[in-house]
């Protein structure tokens, strides 16, 4: 109950980014003072703001916003990967940065072998085919297959481990890159993305965006993984360079993509749409509704872990020593 005295101390000031699923913006709503980015609150409001609830859908948030809201103490990103938050500005005003690891691998996994079997085995091309009505004039092509192939996973974490465990059931070959060799990981472990795809046929792309990983897929991997190769990305659209992935595409340099993201989402290149050896899905890798409603939880729960006790459960390592 808020106390009439003191509003600050029991419903802080909290500014959404971007409109989040009902639930989660009904549980902001009954624990905090919200306001909404896109309602363009004056510099008056955001001079109150102590804790921001943040995600991939508000786009960058950085110094420029930073510099509006003085009192900023903590951001709650709804989503894991927290490459739309500049963390080093927020680092640097001593602003705590959490996300939401743990509650999304099973169905981030879920989706990335979906997309993986509907390139190989052209499951979208297959329903559009008897939507169509061909059925009845041809056969449906033969498609490639999953059998025998070698699978790199690129970002062998909490995702990237929920994935290998499913591949598993599907007898392939599993190979894996990360920065480190991971102790107890019975994997190959390949030192560059480079030595992977020289080593695989499948890629699957779930190592985290921004500077360090920007273009890690790039002209020279793609050719590595060659020409009965594909490559499924479910991470971050900067991750892979996307004219180079276009022209291997166009070219038969590999064989098919999957892609979840995008460089420029929504926005997606004509040329790329314009492919049928492609699948394409709108960031839909934790898009279910338990899974987002799980998210928001995590989010609203380390919002309000900050403000109870200083210790969220989820905070990102770069702002760690920021934190209890
Ligand atoms: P995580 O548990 O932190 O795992 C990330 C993995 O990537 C680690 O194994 C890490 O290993 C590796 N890695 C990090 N930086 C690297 C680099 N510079 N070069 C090579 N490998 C690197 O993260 P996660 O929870 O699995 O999530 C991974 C990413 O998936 C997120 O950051 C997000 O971008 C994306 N994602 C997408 C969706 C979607 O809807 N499509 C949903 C959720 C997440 P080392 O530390 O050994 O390098
Ligand atoms: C979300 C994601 O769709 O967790 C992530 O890193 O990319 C997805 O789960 C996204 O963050 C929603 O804003």
């Amino acid at each position: 109950m808020t106390d009439p005295l003191r509003p600050d101390v029991l419903r802080p000031d909290v500014l959404i980014g971007a409109a989040l699923p009902p639930v989660t913006m009904a549980a902001l709503e009954r624990a905090f003072t919200v306001h909404r980015l896109w309602d363009n609150p004056g510099d008056d409001a955001l001079a109150q703001v102590r804790g921001m609830a943040a995600s991939t859908l508000a786009g960058p948030i950085g110094a420029a916003l930073f510099e509006r809201m003085p009192a900023l103490e903590v951001i709650a990103n709804f989503g894991v990967g927290y490459d739309n938050i500049d963390i080093a500005a927020a680092a640097a005003r001593g602003i705590v940065v959490t996300n939401t690891a743990g509650v999304l691998d099973e169905e981030v996994a879920d989706l990335a072998i979906g997309l993986l079997l509907a390139t190989l085995r052209r499951i979208p091309a297959g329903d559009r085919f008897v939507r169509d009505g061909h059925w009845t004039d041809a056969s449906f092509p033969l498609s490639p297959s999953l059998r025998g192939r070698r699978v790199g996973i690129v970002g062998l974490g909490g995702i990237g481990k929920a994935i290998a465990r499913r591949l598993g059931a599907f007898a392939v070959d599993i190979a894996y890159h990360g920065r480190t060799q991971q102790q107890g990981v019975g994997y190959p472990w390949y030192p560059t993305a480079l030595a992977l795809a020289q080593a695989c046929d499948v890629l699957i792309v779930v190592v985290p965006g921004g500077a360090q990983t920007r273009h890690m897929i790039d002209a020279d991997v793609l050719a590595a993984l060659g020409a009965d190769g594909v490559l499924i990305n479910v991470s971050r659209g900067t991750v892979a360079n996307e004219d180079a992935l276009i022209a291997a595409l166009q070219k038969g340099t590999i064989l098919a993509a999957g892609l979840d993201v995008f460089a420029h989402e929504p926005h997606v290149p004509e040329a790329l749409r314009a492919l049928d050896n492609v699948v394409l899905l709108p960031h839909v890798g934790s898009g279910s509704v338990v899974t987002r409603a799980a998210m928001g939880q995590a989010m609203v729960g380390n919002l309000s872990a900050w403000f109870a006790t200083r210790q969220p459960p989820n905070v990102v390592p770069e702002t760690r020593h920021l934190a209890g």
